[in-house]
């Protein structure tokens, strides 16, 4: 099944291809029309620009809060590097950083997939923005658009344990592997110099060039993407069994080093399938987890990948979009038929998947020895974000630690900054920094900002229905201070929040996700897991901005009342069940004596008293009644001094003044 120049990646279809598939076969592999309208006066590209940008790193957007009916939008770009496992050298720090001042809304964003973005850049600005970034050992080339995006890896730095290695040089050959090979980006932003890059690994080339059964185009530009590129975006991670901080079940692609007992590379397990962006209100869009697919050997780990990215090249639906991802093609087709077509181009049986541990996220922050003398710094960025803000002054401090100790540093997919290759003796002065500039230790963080995560929605994303970034400081506040009230001071789980569906900060795997559904209203996921391990549920559609607390509060009382000792709330909703959630909002009737003359106190009507063992599962019959708020406070101080649940000692006073009556008569 050799390939030729002539032939398209497109398996036969009778179906219109969508417009995307124009802009891509016009475009001279991702040439025109961006070269012919950077030389033009003007604040913003046509829609074929816009769309072949992409593929460069840059989208166009708008500042949302500028907009004037009428009048031109404000214009302006925002550039994503492309940077396999979040590696940042020093160099290439401090080249962001001074961009972003000169050039750009004069902060950097961390995101998701371990890249950076610059917001806020105007058109005349974007070849020396993109030169610089280049010459300064960084690329944008695809970071965005129908290819594969940056690579993810564990973060951590650790230089005594291979696996980490392995899973980093990984991540940098697959990177490679699948690099755009189109001299367009070059000839565009350099006037065609080549940049200076990191030496490929020869095996990677060779891979790369191998016409195995049908994986490459011969004499073509690119071998591997062809004229059309892939359907769809495409993003792939390299781990190491346990660890889940790269969110591998999102991802349509992740392969997972696997050593012996030395420590030296066999091969990897391999998942493929997942991806998160859905569209409110059509079914047939939806976040799936990747499936478990095969193992393979360290030698014919490109050939895989290729076979795998050749499946979905001529398989993926090209026309329709939102039904073009990986996760689509094997949805439909069943694993078995996917594994098939993927042997086809392989050439070779798949082999049976390897046992893993369990998997646990991990965000790496505070002070580490990274194994070699050296040590790493975990900061912890809210949102990705870093900017200089009153007296907390990160942006400041990150600079001042790059340019004085020299150190590169590792984007977390979590959105924080790893420091690395730190001397023990510089350790007290970096704290030092750290501490001058107001920025927290990972123990001074409320563990409910520490792990939660937002996109940047507005003002700057143009599919963003409600805020997100801007507004989860403040609802992560109301969430504390609720389960403050509810007696729950310490508790904590994921939350991770997204201005709409596309589920950029990866929401449908938090404990408790929040979508943008509606002008100030969200739509609420509950049960994914605290690892990340599994799918959270949709509970509710459209949940108002203000009136979150009135819609958390029933069903953090059921968590409280229900849960088995230790059990994290993403778990708890999870065992229970949206049903038996939605059952217990129900009937509850707020016990929030602080707005009300009289409180619902909720007793239970079975003969045994459960709720310490918190067996949501156990049929209880729930009814009311009402006290008067000081005799509510006066049960509530009573139980927290007691250590009990109000409605157990509610009862058990109750019981307690009845035995009494019937004694007396
Ligand atoms: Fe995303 C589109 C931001 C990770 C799913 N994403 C966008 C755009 C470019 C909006 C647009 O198309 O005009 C957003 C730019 C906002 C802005 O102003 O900066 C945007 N996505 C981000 C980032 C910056 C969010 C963040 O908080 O860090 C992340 C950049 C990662 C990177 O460095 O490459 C980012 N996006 C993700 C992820 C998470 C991941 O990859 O692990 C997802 C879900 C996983 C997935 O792909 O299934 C994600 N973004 C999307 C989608 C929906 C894709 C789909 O299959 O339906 C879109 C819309 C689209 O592609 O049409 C989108
Ligand atoms: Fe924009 Fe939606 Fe992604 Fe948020 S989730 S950045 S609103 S595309």
């Amino acid at each position: 099944m050799t390939q030729t120049s002539t032939q398209t990646p497109i398996a036969s279809t009778d179906r219109k291809l969508s417009k995307a598939e124009g802009w891509k076969k016009r475009s001279n592999n991702l040439r025109e029309p961006v070269a012919t309208e950077l030389l033009q006066d003007t604040t913003h590209f046509t829609e074929d620009g816009v769309q072949i940008l992409k593929f460069h790193g840059s989208y166009q957007q708008d500042n949302r809060d500028n907009r004037v009916k009428g009048q031109e939008k404000d214009f302006q770009f925002m550039l994503r590097t492309r940077n396999p496992g979040g590696f940042i050298p020093p160099q290439l720090y401090l080249t962001l950083d001074r961009l972003s001042e000169e050039y750009g809304n004069s902060t950097l964003r961390a995101t998701t997939r371990q890249g950076f973005q610059i917001h806020g850049i105007l058109k005349k600005n974007l070849k020396v923005v993109f030169s610089s970034i280049i010459k300064n050992m960084g690329s944008t080339l695809g970071a965005c658009g129908d290819l594969n995006r940056n690579v993810m890896a564990p973060p951590a730095p650790y230089k005594n344990r291979p696996e980490y290695i392995l899973a980093r040089q990984y991540a940098d050959n697959i990177a490679d592997l699948l690099t755009p090979q189109t001299g367009a980006y070059y000839e565009i932003w350099l006037d065609g110099e080549k940049a200076i890059t990191a030496e490929e690994d020869p095996a990677v080339k060779a891979a790369r060039e191998k016409n195995s059964n049908g994986t490459i185009f011969t004499e073509q530009e690119e071998p591997i993407y062809g004229t059309q590129y892939m359907p769809r975006k495409f993003k792939c991670s390299v781990t190491v069994p346990g660890d889940n901080s790269i969110d591998l079940y999102s991802q349509d692609l992740s392969l997972v080093v696997i050593t012996n007992a030395a420590g030296e590379l066999e091969g990897f397990d391999v998942f493929a399938g997942g991806g998160l962006g859905r569209t409110h209100n059509k079914e047939e869009t939806f976040a799936r987890v990747a499936d478990e697919i095969c193992y393979v050997a360290k030698e014919d780990v490109y050939d895989l990948v290729k076979a795998i990215v050749a499946t979905q090249r001529d398989y993926g639906d090209r026309t329709e979009r939102r039904h073009a991802r990986l996760k689509y093609l094997i949805n439909d087709w069943g694993v078995d038929r996917f594994c098939a077509k993927v042997e086809e181009y392989f050439g070779k049986k798949l082999a049976t998947f390897k046992p893993l541990p369990e998997w646990k996220y991990q965000d790496f922050l505070g002070w580490h020895e990274q194994g070699d003398g050296k040590l790493f710094l975990g900061i912890s960025v809210e949102n990705g974000r870093v900017k200089d803000e009153g007296e907390f002054l990160l942006k400041t401090a990150l600079r001042e630690i790059v340019q004085k100790y020299d150190v590169p540093m590792l984007l977390t997919p979590h959105q924080n900054i790893l420091i690395y290759d730190v001397s023990p003796e510089n350790r007290k002065e970096i704290q030092e920094i750290i501490d001058r500039c107001g920025i927290k230790s990972e123990t001074a963080i409320d563990p409910l900002v520490r792990y939660a995560m937002a996109c940047p929605a507005m003002p700057t994303c143009g599919l963003a229905i409600t805020e997100s970034e801007r507004v989860i400081p403040g609802i992560l506040e109301r969430i504390r201070t609720l389960l403050e009230k509810l007696g729950m001071p310490e508790e904590h789980f994921v939350v991770r929040m997204t201005g709409c569906p596309n589920g950029c900060a990866r929401p449908y795997m938090a404990e408790l996700g929040f979508v943008g559904s509606a002008p100030e209203a969200y739509q609420v996921w509950l049960g994914g897991s605290p690892d990340q391990t599994r799918l959270a549920k949709p509970f509710e559609e459209k949940v108002p901005f203000n009136g979150l607390e009135a819609f958390l509060e029933p069903i953090f009382v059921c968590f409280k009342q229900g849960r088995i000792l230790g059990e994290s709330f993403g778990d708890f909703c999870d065992r229970v069940g949206m049903e038996f959630i939605r059952q217990f909002v129900t009937n509850y009737q707020s016990t929030g004596s602080m707005t009300t003359e009289t409180t619902e106190l909720e007793v239970t009507s079975s003969n045994e008293n459960n709720e310490e063992k918190g067996s949501a599962t156990a049929t209880k019959v729930r009814r009311r009644i009402s006290v008067r708020d000081e005799i509510y406070n006066e049960l509530k101080d009573e139980a927290a001094r007691q250590g009990k649940p109000i409605t157990q000692l509610a009862t058990e006073a109750i019981s307690a003044y009845l035995k009494q009556i019937k004694e007396k008569e």
